[in-house]
């Protein structure tokens, strides 16, 4: 027993000197001065040994108690003298850290305004799959297969027939199949194309395309709705331009320019000094389109617009290459 103490005693005093911090001392008193620490059950051990040496081994044990919290009383004085120390050697007048605050990236703040100003239009913001079929990417918007227009949505086969969307269109031909008219929606999100690499194009980007159908829903309405959003997004005092254009999902189709709003239209360097930048496309949903979702199309009628966020970006804050949008390089994102 008495070479038990002795060693308790050793471990104390050569743990007692590792000991770094408040936390670590309250874990050592715990340990060993604790009520159920190791030096009280010396003490509860105490019981088993013959009577005769009770009285020796007892007081050994007493003076390594004594002995243990002097120790650590030195120990704990120290340690506060120590923390007080450094509480005084605080530099006050040393500059604060610079604590970086998050932001929107340009692209999520562009798409964010467009969905504000169709969400106050009426219109619903709906969404769908990334990896899409054939059928919904090109069959149903009347692109067959074999039509020059695949040409021009090269993107990323998953498998056969299974690719990565070129639009989102699909994402309104799956609303369509899934309710009857009035449907008046946006479709915002990701798309991906098979491009050469360049400032102007990527091999993915972000589009919102919107779809209004319903009885009697006029190219007038559809030329009314684009410059609500244009004044909204680029300055009440804009103009639009439409450009007849074919797409195959829409007849009639046109491609919209709005007048230049940095120069007003005069011509500047933005607009490469022809007063216009195009901003997007747009149509009547061909009847073709609407057989496939099973829309009468005797009954309804139906516009549809699309454009690139990154495109809008672009315009609206003068960025002359669409790969900072993905490079996540501070010095550009840190300028929103
Ligand atoms: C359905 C029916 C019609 C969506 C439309 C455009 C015109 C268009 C381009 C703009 C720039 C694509 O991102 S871009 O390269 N889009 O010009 N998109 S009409 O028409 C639809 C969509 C879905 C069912």
């Amino acid at each position: 027993m008495i070479n038990q103490i002795e060693e308790v005693k050793a471990k104390f005093l050569e743990e007692l000197q590792t000991l770094k911090d408040e936390k670590e001392l309250e874990e050592f008193r715990v340990k060993y001065l604790g009520r159920r620490g190791i030096i009280q059950s010396l003490f509860d051990k105490l019981k088993e040994i013959p009577r005769e040496e009770k009285p020796t081994v007892g007081k050994i044990l007493n003076e390594l108690k004594e002995l243990a919290q002097e120790k650590f009383n030195e120990k704990k004085k120290e340690i506060e003298a120590k923390k007080e120390k450094v509480k005084i050697s605080l530099d006050l007048t040393i500059p604060g850290r610079f604590k970086y605050t998050g932001r929107k990236h340009p692209l999520t703040q562009t798409l964010e305004e467009i969905k504000k100003i169709f969400v106050s239009m009426g219109f619903e913001v709906a969404s769908g799959p990334e990896i899409e079929d054939d059928y919904h990417n090109f069959e149903a918007l009347n692109i067959p297969p074999e039509h020059p227009a695949r040409d021009m949505q090269d993107t990323f086969f998953i498998k056969e027939n299974i690719i990565l969307r070129t639009h989102t269109s699909p994402v309104q031909i799956r609303v369509m199949k899934s309710k009857q008219p009035p449907v008046r929606i946006i479709a915002p999100g990701r798309v991906y194309r098979n491009e050469a690499i360049s400032a102007r194009s990527y091999c993915l980007f972000h589009q919102v395309e919107g779809l209004y159908v319903d009885e009697g829903v006029s190219f007038a309405e559809l030329k009314g709705t684009l410059l609500a959003f244009a004044k909204q997004m680029f300055g009440s005092s804009v103009k639009l331009r439409f450009r007849p254009s074919f797409f195959p999902f829409t007849e009639p189709s046109a491609e919209v320019d709005v007048s230049c709003f940095i120069c007003g239209g005069k011509g500047c360097k933005v607009c490469k000094y022809g007063g216009w930048l195009e901003i997007l496309g747009c149509g009547m949903v061909d009847p073709n389109v609407f057989k496939f979702v099973g829309y009468d199309s005797e009954r309804y009628t139906g516009y549809a617009f699309g454009m690139g966020v990154e495109r809008i970006a672009m315009l609206k804050y003068g960025i002359d290459d669409i790969r900072l949008f993905y490079e996540n390089d501070f010095r550009f994102l840190e300028q929103f």
